[in-house]
């Protein structure tokens, strides 16, 4: 990066890429060949693809490997790259990271700006009132569960993940908008334990900001959109930045 970095960092989530939407795809790569190189730092917070179903997917997987190529281009141009998986992402591991050229960073992250403390992550672990989902996440982030799923043949890893995908869209349409949100007293052991002024996530696809309130004042949860360039209806892309001096300011693609 020659001249200065116009953004101290850049934060973005839930792209859910896959084959199947290129132009939420284009819209990805034209951002890592623009806006990515203008930041500092680019957090990437989880769901980027559509499912990962382990590092060997990507051999001979000529849409992994251009948006993985691309993301290793930005590292490479000098920006630091980090990357914080999603409950559709967590099975990303050392080779993701090196062809990626990103570095892993466990939940919650913490960055700082100006005087203003950030604190980020995926969001999916701050839904404690989907009883259901955190019995599936603590099954599935179980490092021997994840040993032998990833020793069951590459395809049969893939249709598991597509049934798994339906499986999630319909047991979605039973649970209420609020049980699928995050919980407030979950969000406010996140403030208490970083120290935090900002969380940012993502997972809820219900981009906002809320102000929480904390014993030592107002603190602000900002929550990212998913991207879905290729739904007509509601073409959709946000991403913040963060200035040198914490400013965060919200774009639209
Ligand atoms: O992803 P999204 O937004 O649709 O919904 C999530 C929760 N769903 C999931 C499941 C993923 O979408 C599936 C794709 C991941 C592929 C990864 C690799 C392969 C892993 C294969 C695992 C078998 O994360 C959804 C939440 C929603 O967010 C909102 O927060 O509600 O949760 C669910 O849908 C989970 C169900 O409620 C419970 C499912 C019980 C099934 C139990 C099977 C246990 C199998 C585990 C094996 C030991
Ligand atoms: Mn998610």
């Amino acid at each position: 990066m020659d001249a200065p970095a116009r953004f101290k960092a850049v934060f973005l989530s839930d792209l859910h890429l896959s084959e199947e939407l290129p132009e939420t795809t284009r819209a990805f790569l034209s951002f890592l060949e623009n806006e990515a190189r203008q930041t500092e730092r680019l957090y990437i917070l989880g769901d980027l693809f559509q499912y990962w179903v382990g590092d060997d997917a990507m051999a001979g997987d000529a849409y992994l490997l251009r948006i993985v190529n691309a993301i290793k281009a930005v590292a490479d141009s000098g920006t630091a790259v980090y990357w914080l998986c999603g409950n559709r992402d967590f099975l990303t591991g050392k080779k993701f990271l090196k062809a990626t050229g990103a570095t892993a960073l466990e939940e919650p992250g913490l960055f700082t700006a100006g005087n203003t403390r950030i604190a980020f992550s995926h969001g999916d672990a701050l839904c404690t009132d989907d009883e259901a989902y955190m019995k599936f996440r603590a099954k599935v982030r179980n490092p021997i569960w994840r040993f032998f799923f990833l020793l069951v043949p590459l395809s049969k890893r893939k249709s598991i993940a597509t049934n798994a995908r339906k499986d999630s869209a319909k047991s979605k349409m039973t649970k209420s908008a609020k049980i699928m949100d995050v919980n407030l007293d979950a969000v406010k052991d996140l403030f208490r334990k970083t120290n935090a002024d900002v969380l940012i996530h993502g997972h809820t696809h219900r981009p906002g900001e809320h102000p929480i309130e904390m014993p030592d004042g107002i603190k602000r949860r900002i929550v990212l959109s998913d991207w879905d360039l290729d739904d007509p209806k509601m073409p959709r892309g946000d991403w913040l930045s963060v200035a040198a001096d914490g400013a965060i300011t919200r774009h639209a693609l």
